[in-house]
């Protein structure tokens, strides 16, 4: 999927001079009034140089143990101890937190596998995504 992007930001030819900063592109740089942003290949650029982000969610419920959540902070979301106990107090009492933010693949990853080491542990605890 990232290959076809990557040409077809080559292919309109709105890539920035050899080693200019190619953060600082102008979003509307190629852009006529009656040219559609997908046409000009500006959107596509931006999107190669920022990947769209996840937030992984860690949901409340009345039956998790209050360690187990900590728990799973700690193994699948590299929290320490500390910042671990502050998230889970935090969906504790506002019924959901930010366990960790990453691209597509990772955050798929991480609630696949905390999901699951819950359902194994027979805990109600879920984890979900969303774009940032
Ligand atoms: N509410 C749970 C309890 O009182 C603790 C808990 C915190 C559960 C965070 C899930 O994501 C969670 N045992």
């Amino acid at each position: 999927m990232s290959t076809s992007l990557f040409c077809l930001a080559i292919q309109n030819s709105t890539l920035p001079p050899e080693g200019a900063p190619r953060g600082l592109v102008p979003l509307n740089a190629a852009k006529t009034p009656d040219q559609p942003e997908s046409e000009s290949g500006v959107e596509t650029i931006s999107q190669v140089d920022h990947p769209q982000k996840y937030k992984v969610l860690i949901l409340n419920d009345d039956y998790t143990p209050m360690d187990f959540v900590v728990l799973v902070l700690k193994r699948y979301f590299a929290k320490q101890e500390e910042e671990a106990n502050q998230i889970m107090l935090e969906v504790h009492k506002k019924g959901a937190g930010i366990a960790g933010v990453y691209t597509l693949e990772i955050a798929e990853m991480r609630v696949m596998q905390a999901n699951q080491f819950a359902r194994l542990n027979q805990h109600p605890l879920k984890t979900t995504l969303e774009p940032e």
